[in-house]
């Protein structure tokens, strides 16, 4: 069965005023798409067409080496953003408690702390890419990845590893339309959408 676009979980402007209503139709319904379409245009016939999204993007170093660049971007698109519609929510945001603030407190020290790192992994991003937080070996870290790379394509292939539980995309599309050339203010603004409840999730999941 081919991939296929996820349904937003919030209507379009439900994330206004922090990200804009034509950002959202444009990113979902344009970009996202895209990166569905060419996954299944990449998969068809393929030895790997029958794979979940989740087998592709674990498993990037096996998927044939004619289109593994295509399957590597599209699949990693659709994959980043399935998860980000996720943590994004409207009435969210502020500071997590139980045990994802636990986690983030041991390993950062506070979560303010957290909140600098993560941001500086968004802004230190030169070009298009990803900020995460991650469960690696069992430990909390901040990564951030290039274009359309994952932390579970593994080092090799995305410079860093890990389970995703928290991710922001810093692409100029993820922003432009509100806030231009500031990705700062809009890395601000994301705090005020995060879904804790989707991340506690992750994070169980990870451990
Ligand atoms: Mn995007």
């Amino acid at each position: 069965m081919p991939h296929e676009l996820p349904v937003l979980p919030c209507a379009h402007d439900a994330l206004e005023p922090h990200i804009d209503k034509a950002t959202m139709e444009i990113h979902h319904g344009r970009h996202h798409k895209a990166y569905v379409d060419n996954l299944n245009k990449a998969l068809a016939g393929s030895p790997v067409e029958a794979q979940s999204l989740d087998q592709l993007v674990k498993g990037i170093a096996s998927v044939p080496e004619n289109i593994r660049g295509p399957v590597r971007n599209n699949g990693g698109g659709h994959w980043n953003h399935s998860f980000f519609w996720k943590i994004l929510a409207p009435q969210a945001g502020g500071a997590p408690t139980g045990a994802v603030a636990d986690a983030i407190n041991a390993a950062f020290g506070s979560f303010a702390e957290f909140q600098a790192k993560f941001e500086a992994a968004g802004l230190g991003r030169f070009g298009s890419g990803w900020a995460w937080l991650v469960v690696n070996g069992g430990k909390l870290e901040v990564v951030s990845t290039a274009n359309q790379d994952n932390p579970l394509m593994g080092k090799a292939v995305a410079g860093c590893e890990g389970t995703p539980i928290l991710g922001c995309d810093v692409w100029e599309h993820a922003y432009y339309l509100k806030y231009q050339n500031k990705r700062a203010d809009y890395l601000k603004a994301f705090w005020n959408l995060v879904n804790w409840a989707e991340v506690a999730k992750h994070l169980a999941a990870a451990k």
